[in-house]
């Protein structure tokens, strides 16, 4: 279950020269008033690319300004890379490793199976060298050679934990995260195979493993890019696999024990993103599309990603917002933000020899304003989300789904992939292309409602394509009759927005019914479910009445954090007489079939009734007022004749 805070937005790039840039990024979110609500630190907060040092050159400042971000409510996330240099004196991430051998073996179990990723020689680092040298000149002359923990084995687990501990309590050279980011761990190497030094390159053995009679597609070699095939890998109890048997569980088995790790430094829920996945890792991490590009078809892609990855059972998924390689476009990245605001993983990353910066506060006032809008209805939304997180979490659903899992029968609906819906009750239609200022939208059959104006779709657009005008405001969302959305009002940062008033957003179907869930607890103690430390209410409404019955009863909210209104769409006859909890109230307004109730303070962990009665005049308010006037003439019509 991921943390309610790794659910705000989050911000990153690859290429933050030194801690400057970080705060002058933070800076122009908060001038904006943008929500966010953790920030990245990518390999260059690290000394030469080393895992659990930091860069005092640099970022010399980086741990006392994340705690600074932390006591004002944010969070933060630290990369992690698996592969570990061992051309460094002193380096405790190496010399331990070695004592509890944890390095995946060459064939013949000689020693470890080197590569070569991204840390640099301590001598060799010379200001402006690396830079003007070609890649594989810097790869062959100026990168260490780095071993491959072997996360299948049990000591590598205890190595990795002690690493990761030490890392977040160390005074002088940690970072007190809250969440980790874990690259590079297909894994990846940046010569083809084991480092051999009569080539000062990477070379496998011609046999089998490493040439097999069929090669996938793959580029290259199947050890390109990675060790080679037939290095030796150990499983609990002294089993031994060949790396070609458990190549693609790399990432698998780097995560959950990296999740653990993060657990207890933090002594909270925390959340790891995983470049490498495989199924299963949806149990303990999330994460993100890999490396994309600052493109318009780009956004297209994200969202096939994105609802492929929670059929693999990883809801906790998205796409770097604006693109990572490439300059980005402005148009093309407000899109992105405003699609971005619908990813469960909702992240903006940046290349690192991207010159433009790609946050939403850094192209000007009307950027910015778009993209906390947008961000707004996000956590506004939230609780909705995060109910669908808890759901996943218990039963193995997903969060963003496509509309044929939805409405399975309807054959229109199985092809569509620029449209998605968060849970069964939220549609989602964004713009992906440029220079458009509409989107044509199918509506399967159903009651729908738009989100920001509550009227509700023509009957006539049911089962068909509806075209809507879109400005560069305006991303569409509709909901769907029968659901009821639990709804908060939004802050800057989840910190906040968790303090303020629900609304329950009811959206009665044809059969003026409607059921929801809304999933409670501290949003940051770990184990709540298991422990039983949560709040569980069920909601329905008709067209009599609307009640919260509190299934389970573990948590108590803040005395801010109550349901402050209710909002009823697709009423079919006016309604009057509101009762509270048995108690006749005037805080209400029936317009246009939406009744709106305000003012309330209702406790979250108590149950409550809400009844209205249809009033006597209910035969003349089902009939819109155009077609009365109709009436009214055809009457006088018939009598004048
Ligand atoms: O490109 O850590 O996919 O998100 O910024 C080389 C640097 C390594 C790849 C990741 C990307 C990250 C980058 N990494």
């Amino acid at each position: 279950m991921p943390p309610y805070w790794s659910l705000g937005f989050q911000l990153c790039r690859y290429g933050y020269k030194n801690l400057e840039h970080i705060q002058n990024v933070v800076d122009g979110m908060r001038n904006y008033n943008i929500p966010q609500d953790v920030q990245y630190a990518d390999i260059d907060y690290m000394e030469r690319q080393l895992d659990f040092t930091l860069d005092h050159t640099n970022f010399h400042g980086l741990p006392a300004y994340f705690r600074q971000l932390q006591d004002e409510g944010m969070k933060t996330i630290i990369i992690l890379d698996p592969a570990i240099s061992k051309n460094e004196t002193n380096y405790p991430a190496w010399d331990r490793g070695v004592q509890m051998d944890v390095w995946i073996k060459n064939e013949d179990q000689s020693g470890p199976a080197y590569g070569k990723v991204w840390p640099e020689y301590a001598d060799e680092f010379l200001p402006g060298k690396m830079e003007n040298a070609s890649w594989d000149f810097q790869v062959e002359n100026y990168r260490s050679l780095v071993g491959f923990p072997d996360f299948l084995k049990p000591s590598t687990h205890d190595w990795w934990h002690e690493q990761i501990v030490d890392f977040y309590n160390d005074p002088t050279e940690g970072i007190r995260f809250d969440g980790i980011w874990i690259d590079m761990n297909e894994p990846a190497n940046f010569i083809p195979g084991n480092y051999d030094p009569t080539t000062n390159s990477g070379k496998c053995e011609n046999n089998i493993w490493n040439n097999p009679d069929y090669t996938p597609w793959v580029m290259g070699d199947l050890y390109s890019k990675t060790i080679c095939m037939d290095a030796h890998q150990e499983g609990t109890d002294g089993t031994t696999y060949r790396h070609y048997d458990v190549h693609n569980l790399y990432g698998w088995s780097q995560t959950p024990t990296t999740l653990r790790s993060a657990r207890v430094a933090t002594g909270k829920r925390s959340i790891v993103v995983t470049r490498s996945t495989f199924p299963g890792s949806g149990k303990s991490g999330g994460h993100w599309l890999g490396d994309n590009t600052s493109k318009w078809d780009h956004l297209h892609k994200s969202i096939i990603g994105m609802l492929e990855f929670n059929l693999f059972g990883i809801p906790y998924i998205g796409a770097d917002i604006c693109g990572f390689w490439g300059e980005p476009d402005r148009e093309m990245c407000w899109r992105w933000m405003q699609l971005g605001a619908f990813y469960p993983y909702s992240r903006n990353h940046n290349q690192k020899d991207v010159i433009a910066e790609q946050d939403p506060s850094a192209w000007g006032p009307e950027f910015a304003e778009a993209s906390r809008a947008v961000l707004l209805t996000r956590y506004r939304l939230l609780p909705y989300l995060y109910t669908l997180f808890y759901e996943a979490h218990t039963k193995g659903s997903t969060v963003v789904r496509p509309l044929l899992h939805e409405f399975r029968t309807d054959r229109n609906a199985w092809t569509i992939d620029r449209q998605f819906l968060w849970g069964p009750a939220l549609l989602i239609s964004p713009v992906l292309e440029q220079g458009v200022t509409s989107v044509t939208a199918y509506m399967p059959d159903a009651r729908w409602f738009d989100y920001y104006t509550d009227s509700e779709v023509s009957s006539s657009s049911r089962g068909s394509n509806m075209t809507i005008p879109c400005d560069m405001n305006c991303i569409p969302l509709h909901v769907r009759g029968g659901y009821i959305i639990p709804t908060q009002e939004p802050a800057t940062n989840t910190k906040t927005s968790r303090q303020n008033k629900f609304e329950m957003l009811v959206v009665l179907n044809d059969d003026e019914s409607a059921e929801g869930r809304l999933f409670w607890d501290d949003g940051e103690s770990a184990d709540t479910i298991e422990s039983g430390d949560y709040l569980l209410l069920e909601l329905r409404a008709n067209m009599g009445g609307f009640t919260t019955i509190v299934t389970h009863k573990g948590y108590q909210p803040d005395s801010t954090t109550t349901i402050g209104s209710v909002k009823v769409l697709g009423l079919k006859s006016t309604v009057g007489d509101v009762k509270l909890d048995g108690v006749s109230t005037s805080r209400y307004t029936y317009r246009q079939n939406v009744l709106h109730i305000t003012g309330m303070n209702l406790d979250l962990a108590v149950n409550h009734e809400i009844r209205w009665s249809k009033t006597t005049s209910a035969a003349v308010h089902l009939i819109p007022a155009r077609w009365q006037l109709l009436f009214v003439f055809a009457v006088l019509c018939a009598l004048l004749t």
